[in-house]
């Protein structure tokens, strides 16, 4: 029998509970291509759950006005812990995760790290924000997917898990190394080409019908750089530095 952590094929197996108030969000992005195969190969395990359901009282209330004033409902903190520790159980190692606009900004590099993790449990809030108290009482990893605001953490919670999940040994196809990919390695992707060779008046560079993988890689990567230095200086100097890739 595999171990813990294992699926069906002895590949290692990744388990993300989400806490949400709106589980039916997931069923399209988790049911369709990349990720229902990561699912159905037993690679990716995401349960969902609805913390509604550890709400209090006949109207089952997640939320409430601020104190203080001001506009807006803030998640209460019952609901929120009691589905939490319903879910850790005596779990002493799941990664928690918490998705607000107030996290770090994920990365490729936070997205490798999460790929390692055995477990990850993540919350989602909606309304305004999170009664402070939430944050305070569990080791959160406060996760951002960019500057903007969403209504809620769902669909960033959904950006985690599929780019976490194409990193998982046995989700891609074996020809496609998601690590060889430029992006990490700190470039943007190069262009690329398929059939026809003249599409409109448009033809593909030459170098690509050569049959010379040297020169084709090498062309590759100076695309690549190239484009890297026009449209991401930022992530040119990284490169340039040979610092580490956000
Ligand atoms: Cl994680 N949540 C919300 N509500 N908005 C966001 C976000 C998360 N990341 C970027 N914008």
């Amino acid at each position: 029998m595999p171990d813990e952590g294992e699926a069906k094929s002895g590949l290692p197996h990744l388990r993300v509970d989400v806490l949400t108030l709106f589980p039916a969000m997931f069923d399209g992005v988790l049911g369709e291509s990349i990720l229902k195969r990561a699912r159905d190969a037993g690679v990716l395990d995401v349960r969902l759950t609805n913390f509604r359901d550890y709400a209090e009282g006949r109207h089952k209330k997640v939320d409430d006005t601020a104190y203080g004033g001001g506009p807006g409902m803030v998640l209460k903190c019952e609901p929120v812990f009691s589905a939490v520790r319903a879910v850790l159980g005596d779990d002493q190692d799941a990664h928690l995760v918490l998705l607000t606009p107030q996290g770090k900004t994920l990365t490729q590099n936070k997205v490798r790290e999460l790929a390692g993790k055995r477990r990850i449990v993540m919350l989602c809030g909606h309304y305004e924000g999170y009664d402070e108290r939430i944050r305070q009482g569990f080791p959160w990893d406060e996760i951002s997917i960019g500057d903007y605001v969403l209504t809620g953490g769902e669909l960033a919670a959904m950006v985690v898990i599929d780019a976490v999940a194409r990193l998982l040994p046995g989700t891609l196809g074996d020809e496609t190394s998601a690590t060889e990919e430029s992006f990490e390695q700190g470039l943007l992707e190069y262009p690329q080409y398929t059939r026809p060779p003249v599409y409109e008046g448009m033809a593909i560079p030459d170098i690509l019908l050569s049959g010379h993988h040297e020169e084709i890689a090498k062309w590759r990567r100076r695309m690549a750089e190239e484009r890297t230095r026009e449209r991401r200086p930022d992530l040119w100097r990284q490169y340039m530095d040979g610092g580490a890739q956000g």
